[in-house]
């Protein structure tokens, strides 16, 4: 099978380079599940101070990232005549979710992350992108961490990536549900005790809490996930009898 791969635009090369190094991200590139190519806008500047940014027009705070060292940037990619997904990563962009995760691991294509910095990017960039992604409304200094953060999020869904794929598994049954609690050795620590149902052995009546917990979690805490949830004949026995219980407290 061919490797997923992901391209990265940045003037911080070494950020990629060391989070895609390490733990999970390491092994996958090692088996040749994704391949990770960093490349540093700045080797395609052409004047002589090497300057990717440069002041807005207008005036105001903060640099711009310029339009031709990005361009010039696409233009060398592009020569190997390869397919690739470009994505300009923004906080004016469509927010990334799981969903999307999903397609972009199904499609196994190549796709280009575009990392901005300083107070944003010359609109003019825009033109020469197929998507232009955010990872949610908080402000960053830059796209390197969306850029990993999306990477990282594509790469465990592909197979072979994570060494116990049932986890993966589960997590599309479980499908938009927050966790259910989870509990590892001691049984009883400082006085919390592990809830009896995990130490039984019963594997349809684990099955059952976890699911319960599960949804009872997800009501309390994130009802908008609720909202868009699948949910069958059993989870919503499971909801009535978690709302009735709720009342009393
Ligand atoms: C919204 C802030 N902008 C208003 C003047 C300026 C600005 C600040 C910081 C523009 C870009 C950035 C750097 N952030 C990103 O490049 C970025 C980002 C983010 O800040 N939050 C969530 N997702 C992303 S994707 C790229």
């Amino acid at each position: 099978m061919a490797a997923m791969v992901f391209e990265v635009l940045t003037i911080f090369p070494a950020l990629i380079e060391a989070y895609t190094s390490e733990s999970i991200m390491r092994r996958a590139r090692e088996k040749g599940v994704v391949e990770v190519f960093v490349y540093d806008i700045r080797e395609f500047t052409t004047d002589r101070h090497r300057q990717v940014d440069d002041y807005p027009y207008g005036g105001g705070a903060g640099m711009i990232l310029k339009p031709d060292p990005v361009c010039r940037a696409l233009e060398h990619l592009d020569r190997d005549g390869e397919e690739r997904l470009k994505v300009l990563l923004t906080p004016a962009g469509r927010v990334f979710d799981q969903s999307l995760a999903e397609e972009y691991a199904r499609s196994r294509g190549r796709i280009l992350l575009i990392a901005g910095r300083y107070e944003g990017v010359d609109e003019r960039i825009r033109s020469f992108v197929d998507e232009e992604l955010s990872i949610g409304d908080y402000v960053l200094t830059g796209g390197e961490l969306p850029a990993l953060v999306i990477i990282d999020a594509v790469t465990r869904l592909l197979p072979g990536a994570v060494g116990d794929s049932r986890s993966v598994r589960e997590e599309s049954f479980t499908t938009g549900l927050l966790d259910y609690p989870q509990y590892t050795r001691p049984p009883d620590f400082r006085g919390m005790k592990v809830p009896e149902v995990l130490l039984s052995g019963n594997h349809e009546l684990i099955r059952r809490w976890r699911r319960k917990e599960a949804l009872r979690r997800t009501l309390r805490r994130r009802p908008d996930l609720l909202r868009k949830a699948r949910l069958d004949e059993e989870d919503r026995r499971l909801l009535k009898e978690i709302k009735e219980e709720e009342q009393w407290r």
